[in-house]
């Protein structure tokens, strides 16, 4: 490498280097914040404001006058308040944290984040859906973004993954197609948040290398219970640097520390009407709770001389690597710990970029990734109207940095000197290039040998569509696998054109497993081929039989932890009996809302108080995870014969969630024409049942009742 001149002393100012702790970035951001608390009223200019309620008019219903520069000024703001949505994941909300690595990050990176198990980054982590637009719900079938920006002393480096760990298409050429298709249809902007119409079943009957994501998005990972209880993917295969500068390749990956839990589809789709906001909300009440989310970072290294072990290509995009043939590996902790002060300046202005990296971190070839490394950067141009986002607060490195780019829109910095430009001996050659280093350093891009002819191809070892979706489905228990059915058997409901619904089912599902796809077919009334179609190369071929980490129920809570529990009551309730239920479930880490008719306090059958936290139809089943009846004659008597107090319990059998009816609580059971089974704990005492109950809602549902639930008409 020839030698820069330059670049041979920059030691640079004393903070250029390891500043960085948890707090840095929360420290840089108040210097931008601004209260109006006890401030006059003024324009933009400075000059107060006498009267903000009349526009300046000639006479008292005269018109209006154009020299009323406060009414223009704004109204011009207003006119202007919007930005265009992302094209792509324009629904998310966003929290602070912090990252922390383990002892063991080190070895694997020179990166400065991961070296001292002391030491905290701030991160900003944004949380999205992909389809829908801002307005849109959150609970809807599709995959939820999962962004990552670390303030680092090195720079900001974001990891910006997805819930689901493949993608859909293999090639970035290939993506402005995808996303045409998925979005709502052109002519008439519908289905808004949907994934169930023509152009996408379309799209994706005719492109095979989508039929893996497609899968793992027709199962019940396409609308977590909460962001906590997510899985979440860097997707591609990246490369790890150490410090002796030899390359690893890795697949990130964050392990939710809560497990992981699902919404179960009938109930997603009732909360786009009862609560659209559920997962923002739930983040963002926990966060304000102090019951903060964690998930653990892991990887999975592959040397290099491995690269090409596997049956799969490490650099396909659709392909993911089986924890069973390579671990991951935990290397440190995040916490989502503070809510951002104003959604706009933070989660809406926020731009991740996955050519956001820092020394220690570096691509592989993936052509999706490689075509991603130009579109984030390009999007923003539109999206935040030029080059000088990086000035944006919330966009801000934590770290100086220093450069000769210059001017454009916006531009905050107040450049000094006479010199942008490099080399210079007018301003004493600063900024200056800093040579690569193990600690500290430049960065450099990995010295990897390509030799090679210009082609537009793709790599035989891409051809391989169907292995993998064959791998998920015979992972999935049979509950996962009915759900799917389901999600498959309803979303080609809604696609119009039979051709396109009878390729999924005689052409896709075929490849994925013969039994889908007869299940699905019976459900359309369309025939199905007896045995796979594609061809050898398509259907490819996996070590592997089963890969239990696959399943969602394989990071199930095992406690009950963060679960709301309802505590339906009405007047005459034991009251007793409620501030026991309360005292036990906050024991625990749950949270218990007692739940009235109306907002009224309760009177226990005691003449006692008890507070509402809400009504009936105002916190409906589908919000929470467990329904608890307590004793109480009057009370049970008032909630039985009232539609939604028998309604709220049927939901709730419905969703498969843990009952439990104390006292004379269980006469709810035949008013609400409930089945008992083992999901239905019935007792005196809390006492009864409370290890039962724990267990059962340990695995967040009581999954033995999945296949007779559809039988209840709620
Ligand atoms: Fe994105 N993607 N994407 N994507 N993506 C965007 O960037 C793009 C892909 C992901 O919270 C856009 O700033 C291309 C994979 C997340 O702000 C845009 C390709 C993965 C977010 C864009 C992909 C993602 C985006 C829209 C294929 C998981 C939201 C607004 C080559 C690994 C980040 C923006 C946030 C956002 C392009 C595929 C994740 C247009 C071209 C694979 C989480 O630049």
């Amino acid at each position: 490498m020839a030698k820069n001149p330059h670049s041979e002393s920059n030691s640079g100012p004393a903070n250029d280097i390891g500043q960085t702790n948890e707090h840095r970035k929360n420290e840089q951001l108040e210097t931008m914040r601004s209260s109006a608390e006890g401030h006059d009223l003024r324009t933009n200019q400075g000059v107060r404001i006498s009267d903000n309620h009349n526009s300046l008019k000639a006479g008292e219903r005269g018109p209006t006058l154009l020299e009323d520069f406060i009414f223009r000024e704004k109204m011009n703001h207003f006119d202007n308040e919007r930005i265009p949505e992302r094209i792509v994941h324009a629904r998310g909300a966003a929290a602070h944290g912090y990252f922390q690595p383990y002892e063991n990050a080190a070895q694997f990176s020179k990166a400065g984040l991961f070296q001292d198990p002391d030491k905290r980054t701030p991160v900003f982590t944004r949380i999205s859906t992909v389809q829908g637009s801002r307005g849109s719900n959150d609970t809807v079938r599709d995959v939820r973004g999962f962004a990552v920006k670390f303030y680092t002393d090195e720079g900001n480096w974001d990891l910006v993954g997805n819930n689901i760990p493949v993608f859909f298409i293999q090639d970035a050429n290939k993506f402005p197609d995808f996303v045409h298709a998925v979005k709502p249809e052109p002519h008439n902007e519908i289905p808004q948040g949907q994934s169930a119409h023509d152009t996408f079943w379309d799209f994706v009957s005719l492109m095979p290398e989508a039929t893996h994501a497609v899968l793992w998005t027709m199962s019940d990972r396409a609308f977590p219970r909460h962001f906590r209880n997510m899985e979440g993917f860097g997707v591609h295969t990246f490369r790890l640097i150490d410090k002796q500068e030899k390359s690893r390749f890795v697949k990130f990956h964050w392990k939710p520390v809560a497990g992981t839990c699902s919404l179960i589809w009938d109930e997603a789709q009732k909360l786009w009407g009862r609560d659209p906001d559920f997962n923002r909300r739930g983040m963002w009440e926990d966060i304000s709770n102090g019951d903060f989310l964690e998930w653990e970072l892991g990887v999975q290294v592959i040397e290099e001389e491995s690269e090409h072990s596997f049956d799969f290509d490490i650099l396909d995009p659709t392909k993911l690597v089986p924890e069973e043939q390579v671990p991951v590996i935990p290397i440190g902790k995040m916490v989502l710990n503070r809510n951002p002060d104003n959604y706009f300046a933070e989660t809406e202005q926020v731009a991740f970029s996955p050519g956001h990296i820092i020394p220690g971190i570096d691509f592989s070839n993936d052509p999706l990734l490689q075509g991603r490394l130009f579109s984030y950067l390009d999007t923003q141009m539109l999206r935040l109207g030029g080059p000088n986002f990086h000035e944006i607060p919330i966009n801000r490195p934590v770290c100086p940095f220093h450069n000769n780019q210059r001017d454009s829109v916006h531009r905050q910095t107040i450049n000094t000197g006479q010199a942008s430009y490099e080399p210079n001996s007018i301003d004493g050659g600063w900024p200056k290039e800093t040579p690569p280093g193990p600690e500290n350093g430049g960065f450099e891009s990995h010295h990897e040998r390509v030799d090679a002819n210009k082609v537009r191809a793709r790599s035989d070892s891409f051809g391989d569509h169907y292995s993998q979706a064959t791998l998920f489905w015979d992972s999935q228990t049979n509950v996962e696998q009915s759900h799917i059915i389901q999600a498959y058997a309803f979303e080609l409901s809604k696609v119009q054109r039979p051709h396109i619904r009878e390729r999924v089912i005689t052409e896709i599902l075929p490849n994925i497993s013969v039994e889908l796809a007869q299940a699905v077919g019976e459900m359309h009334g369309v025939d199905t081929p007896s045995a796979p179609t594609a061809s050898v190369e398509e259907l490819g071929r996996s070590s592997l039989n089963e890969s239990p980490a696959l399943s969602l129920m394989a990071r199930l809570p095992g406690n009950i932890k963060h679960r709301k529990i309802a505590i339906l009551a009405a007047n005459g309730v034991d009251s007793d009996q409620v501030n026991t239920l309360q005292k036990k479930l906050a024991a625990e880490g749950a949270t218990a809302m007692v739940i009235g008719p109306s907002m009224a306090p309760i009177k226990g059958a005691n003449g006692s108080l008890v507070e509402s936290d809400a009504m009936l139809n105002g916190m409906p089943s589908v919000t929470l995870d467990a329904v608890i009846v307590p004793g109480g004659k009057d009370s049970v008597a008032e909630l039985a014969s009232s539609g939604q107090g028998r309604y709220y319990l049927q939901e709730a059998y419905k969703h498969l969630k843990v009952i439990v009816l104390l006292g004379e609580g269980k006469n709810m059971l035949s008013a609400s024409n409930v089945p008992e089974d083992e999901g239905i704990l019935l007792g005196e005492h809390i006492d009864d049942v409370f290890d039962r109950f724990k267990a059962t809602l340990g695995k967040h549902r009581v999954w033995p009742r999945d296949s007779v639930a559809n039988d209840m008409p709620a």
